[in-house]
């Protein structure tokens, strides 16, 4: 989000005189350098070592596409879970298990661009079980699983370009969401083939609502609404009074497709887009849908093969709101919206327009009278749009420079960040006026409060997570460290008490209670279960087979050796296949598994599961494999060796370890 300074702007007149100061602007530095932290700044966040710190906080990696987790209030980094990007370190998208996690249908997509997590909920509120976070650029959204803390499931979104008002969640977690950013044109190729100026013709958006399984977390897609052409940034749902309905903010209604930065900040007024989901639902099971030909894939990993699959769908159901007439509406909002948030009470609904130098608060009741009694200005391209004056409970007026997002504290606060004035501003719900204001270092993006978006907050913290670090750490060549600031909430004052880095640009991020996600954690999987194909569920079980080219290695792992560890008869020309089972039945006993010289990653094996290392051998001799995670006082002795033949050698096919357990 970093701006590029737009000299030709300078040729506009008028109205791009502010748009013009906020473009080039990277923030202001707040005046009043108000940097000097409490004394007591320093104990409310130290966490002593033994104890655990109070919140999980879930983190988007941004173009990093993983997502971290830290402890708060230490902001001690505890996990970087592998999403959408493949990791090394895990070898996830490197073992053959693995891979179809990241398969799309472009084939094997191994990055993406992921904005926001979003914790599963029960009954409007966060219950531990998951965290979804979109993937921005090869539109997907993704399941983790915080029982594992592993990706669980990944499903594709077709007819969409740039996923980035998504994954959020409906108050049981029936739904997330995903919301086109890019309009496109849709159909067959003929259709999608198009000249780019015929923009207004042929492009249009969708939102899709995205169905995770209660039981597997496997995700589907239940219904996509066909919606004009145009922007679509951030979303949230209604909940208690506003139950069933969901907001969309939306820019561009100018419908540009060039020099966005200039042709879509023309009008004064965007939209949110209201999206009764309750009613779709109906309509869909009435069989008011169409369903329209499409190709996407869904990836499940599966604990019980220690496998992941991938699926082909190739049919979407979609609804066109200029047929079913209630479904869509939209409602003004100044000016180029981003944050699109909806209080714990579910009665108001606030748009952050960045350019705009207030903030106008939607009221579900009003907005329900005006649908009621078609209290419409007009539409946009078929759809109703209603009126500003009627649905708008108010404004905040004047609150700062630049607003991108709001979260609540559920004692009737709002926090809205600003990225230009570069604060954050606690306002009250009721009044509409600001009360208190935090300059941040710098340029703040989202914001975080555990629980911030749901029905009840644990309104003690709010996070920053900024764009600019300038001068707040060691610098680190050209590119410094991306970083959060947290501030406590629950006095009158606003109050910073540390900064942590973060790692790949942190968009959003949610917080839990750590009680809520503590006590589901897996130690271990029980080999008793393991399905693998290729599992050894002992060392009695491990062999090895020629099958043509192929070569299968069935191997234990265990406190501290490999069975087998001594391989020969392997060939040039061949693929051999090294299927590592760890035996270990205890928590935190992972073995790592590498071989000298092939183009992979290592294996990371947890206690109980299995995995496969893909080695094609290419040079004759000896070749050392070992453990490369220090697992015990042996650690160094977890080493073997594969003999590598000439293409047309007779040496036989064997594989043996000199264990006892392997009773050979
Ligand atoms: Cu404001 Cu992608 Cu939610 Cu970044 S987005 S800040
Ligand atoms: Cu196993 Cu080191």
């Amino acid at each position: 989000m970093k701006r590029p300074l737009l000299t030709s702007l300078l040729l506009l007149g008028g109205a791009a005189t502010v748009f013009l100061a906020i473009n080039t602007m990277q923030g202001c530095r707040p005046r009043t350098a108000q940097a000097v932290v409490q004394g007591d700044a320093a104990s409310k966040v130290y966490v002593k070592p033994g104890s655990y710190d109070e919140f999980y906080n879930f983190v988007s990696g941004g173009f990093s596409g993983q997502m971290s987790v830290y402890g708060i209030p230490s902001g001690r980094l505890l996990r970087n879970i592998p999403v959408f990007t493949e990791d090394a370190m895990s070898g996830y998208g490197f073992s053959e298990e693995t891979k179809p996690m990241l398969m799309t249908t472009h084939g094997y997509v191994p990055w993406d661009d992921s904005h926001h997590p979003e914790l599963s909920q029960t009954d409007g509120v966060p219950d531990g079980k998951w965290c979804f976070i979109n993937g921005n650029n090869t539109p997907r959204i993704a399941l983790v699983d915080l029982s594992t803390f592993r990706t669980r499931s990944i499903i594709e979104i077709p007819n969409c370009a740039g996923n980035h008002s998504s994954p959020f969640t409906t108050p049981n977690s029936e739904y997330v969401v995903a919301g086109t950013r890019f309009s496109i044109p849709m159909g067959t190729d003929a259709e999608r083939d198009v000249p780019i100026e015929s923009y207004r013709e042929n492009f249009k958006g969708t939102v899709s609502f995205i169905h995770p399984e209660p039981g597997t977390g496997k995700m589907s897609i239940a219904f996509q609404i066909i919606t004009p052409g145009m922007n679509f940034d951030l979303a949230h749902t209604g909940k208690l009074v506003s139950d069933g309905w969901f907001f969309f903010s939306c820019y561009n209604s100018e419908q540009a497709f060039s020099l966005l930065e200039v042709n879509a900040s023309q009008r004064d007024k965007d939209f949110v887009m209201a999206v009764n989901w309750k009613k779709a639902e109906q309509y869909v099971k009435e069989g008011k849908g169409r369903k329209v030909p499409v190709q996407y894939r869904s990836n499940w990993y599966n604990d019980a093969t220690h496998s992941a699959e991938s699926n082909v769908v190739n049919e979407v159901v979609q609804l066109d709101p200029r047929e079913l007439k209630d479904l869509i509406y939209f409602m003004p909002c100044p000016k180029s919206p981003h944050g699109c948030d909806v209080d714990p009470t579910g009665q108001y609904i606030v748009g952050s327009g960045k350019l705009a130098a207030l903030i106008p608060v939607f009221e579900f009741k009003k907005i329900q009278a005006a649908i009621a009694k078609n209290d419409f200005d007009g539409d946009f391209l078929g759809i109703p749009v209603l009126k500003y004056e009627s649905v708008i409970k108010g404004e905040v007026k004047k609150p700062g420079l630049g607003p991108l997002h709001t979260e609540f504290d559920g004692k009737g606060n709002a926090y809205t960040s600003f990225f230009v004035s570069s604060e954050i501003v606690k306002w009250s719900l009721e009044t509409l006026e600001p009360v208190d204001r935090v300059p941040t270092y710098y340029s703040i993006g989202h914001l975080c409060i555990p629980g911030g978006d749901s029905k009840s907050p644990w309104g003690k913290y709010v996070i920053a997570y900024n764009k600019i670090t300038k001068d707040r750490y060691l610098p680190t060549g050209p590119e410094l460290a991306q970083s959060a600031q947290l501030f406590s909430i629950d006095g009158d004052k606003m109050e910073l008490l540390l900064d942590f880095p973060t790692i790949g640009e942190p968009h959003y991020a949610q917080a839990i209670p750590a009680d809520l996600v503590k006590s589901r954690e897996v130690k271990f999987f029980d080999i008793n279960k393991n399905q693998h194909p290729y599992v050894s569920k002992g060392e009695k079980e491990t062999k090895v087979e020629r099958k043509g080219k192929e070569v299968h290695v069935w191997m234990t792992s265990i406190r501290s050796h490999f069975t087998p560890d001594n391989i020969e008869g392997v060939k040039l020309g061949d693929e051999v296949y090294f299927h590592v089972t760890n035996l270990e039945q205890d928590w935190d006993v992972p073995h790592g598994f590498a071989i000298k010289g092939a183009a992979n990653a290592e294996l990371l094996i947890m206690p109980g599961e299995t995995q496969t290392l893909k080695w094609i051998p290419d040079q004759v001799g000896v070749v050392p494999m070992y453990c490369t995670d220090f697992c015990s006082a042996l650690h160094q002795e977890m080493q073997g060796y594969v003999r590598v033949s000439p293409a047309n050698s007779n040496v036989p096919l064997k594989a043996e370890t000199r264990s006892v357990d392997a009773g050979s």
